[in-house]
């Protein structure tokens, strides 16, 4: 099947600086929304934090041979904000910034193209406490300056660059259901920080193509394929509004400048919807490069008058992975083709897929058949996305490693390859691995 993807088509793996890297105190490195989130009793899974999480900090080197023993030719990771601006703005850490420089060049090295997220939820903690954070129109200045700090330090080498990853979870998951760092209930906050947010994107923009000459710049979105309970008319409105919510709101606004209409228009009417002042559609706007999507799932909707989004989320009955989402690779490609049809005809590169299993080490290996089983039916639906006129340009599985699953901790694993915790974070490749390298090898 790999040989069917066309010539240059980037083969990953993805992670994420806090879920990874640990060494969170460490060489001046500021703390981040999510080491106070995660330190709060009561936050997270039997109070797991990323203190340590995976070491990847002191063992970037083997991670990386991993890496290149798996025989993928690029790698999406992210980039601590705080351990490079310990306070979020002012002088730099010399000694964050060039943990970042000696994993780049290490892997450029080998043969591994880095594609960077400026941003994967872990806000410097100090511009939560002193500005409030996303919830302040602030920081889109502060988001824009940090990007061209690190736009002049790693663009000579870097040339793939996200702006956040997934804005939906850094505003509704956040400050909405309130199951992630800082973890408010509020909406009219949670849409006033998503405004801020796709302001911020915006500005890195702007700031990009003043630092950068040779590189391209896209915005990574979790992009859940939704679809109606029955055919009733209720139901597919319902499962449209919910659409705007999920994916509209983050993947339309910044190619029309607008809102989705009649989601707003609720909000509207609500009273929740965000302040926007002149210029801001025109800075949320500004042209980016390429698509990132996140494809895990899909959710199926229900019509439900009393809530405010018209609807609610209801038992699919496809087969669960073990974070209880369900198995849709069809959606995938469905998905695809709809984000290159309806947003701005854009290159894409699939930025995240992958799912938890069971994974039990017996015998000192790990047999994740189920995870084989996903990724051969999910790179299927991205070939046939592809056949059919898609500009699909990479596929990153999340993650390499085992590691800090945000409000789960460790007890949900994602890896190709197995962490053990309990023996000095030994890294153990599982079967997916082997299926991947295989893969990438001949098939
Ligand atoms: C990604 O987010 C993150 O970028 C990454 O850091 C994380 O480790 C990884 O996924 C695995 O979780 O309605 O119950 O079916 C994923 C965001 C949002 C995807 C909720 C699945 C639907 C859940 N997720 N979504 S459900």
């Amino acid at each position: 099947m790999r040989a069917v993807f066309p010539e240059g088509f980037l083969w990953g793996v993805a992670t994420a600086s806090y879920q990874i890297e640990g060494a969170d105190f460490e060489d001046g490195k500021g703390p981040s929304i999510w080491t106070d989130f995660s330190h709060r009793p009561g936050k997270v899974n039997s109070g797991d934090n990323g203190d340590v999480a995976c070491d990847h900090y002191h063992r970037f080197s083997e991670d990386i041979e991993l890496m290149k023993q798996l025989g993928v030719n690029s790698y999406r990771f992210s980039i601590s904000w705080s351990r490079v601006l310990p306070e979020g703005r002012g002088k730099i850490n010399r000694k964050g910034s060039d943990f970042y420089n000696k994993l780049i060049d290490r892997l450029l090295e080998v043969g591994i193209q880095p594609m960077v997220t400026l941003y994967h939820w872990d806000l410097p903690l100090e511009l939560h406490r002193k500005i409030d954070g996303w919830e302040s129109r602030d920081m889109r200045h502060y988001f824009g300056d940090y990007s061209s700090l690190v736009f002049s330090e790693f663009g000579d080498r870097v040339k793939h660059w996200i702006t956040l990853n997934e804005p939906y979870c850094s505003s509704h998951v956040s400050y909405l259901w309130g199951e992630h760092a800082p973890g408010k209930r509020d909406l009219k906050t949670s849409l006033t920080v998503a405004h801020n947010l796709l302001l911020s994107h915006g500005e890195a923009v702007r700031r990009f193509r003043e630092v950068v000459k040779d590189g391209t710049i896209g915005l990574a979105n979790v992009s859940t394929f939704v679809e109606p309970a029955t055919d009733s008319k209720e139901d597919r409105w319902a499962a449209r509004i919910r659409d705007q919510f999920i994916n509209g709101w983050f993947f339309e606004t910044p190619i029309t400048g607008e809102y989705p209409s009649e989601l707003f228009k609720r909000f509207n009417d609500a009273g929740v919807q965000p302040l926007i002042e002149d210029g801001d559609m025109d800075l949320i706007s500004t042209p980016f490069d390429f698509w990132g999507v996140n494809y895990y799932t899909r959710n199926v909707i229900r019509k439900e008058e009393s809530s405010i989004l018209g609807s609610e989320v209801v038992q699919g009955e496809l087969a669960k992975t073990e974070m209880g989402w369900e198995v849709y690779p069809e959606g995938l490609e469905a998905f695809l083709y709809k984000t290159f049809k309806e947003y701005g005809k854009k290159p894409i590169y699939i930025t995240e897929n992958g799912m938890a299993c069971k994974d039990k080490l017996t015998d000192g290996f790990v047999e994740d058949f189920e995870r084989v089983d996903y990724m051969k039916r999910h790179f299927s639906s991205a070939l046939s996305a592809l056949k059919a006129g898609v500009d699909l340009r990479g596929f990153y599985v999340w993650s390499l490693l085992d590691n800090f699953e945000w409000s789960y901790g460790y007890s949900k694993r994602f890896g190709l390859v197995y962490v053990d915790y309990e023996k000095g974070l030994k890294r153990i490749p599982k079967r997916s691995y082997y299926y991947y390298r295989d893969f990438l090898e001949r098939d």
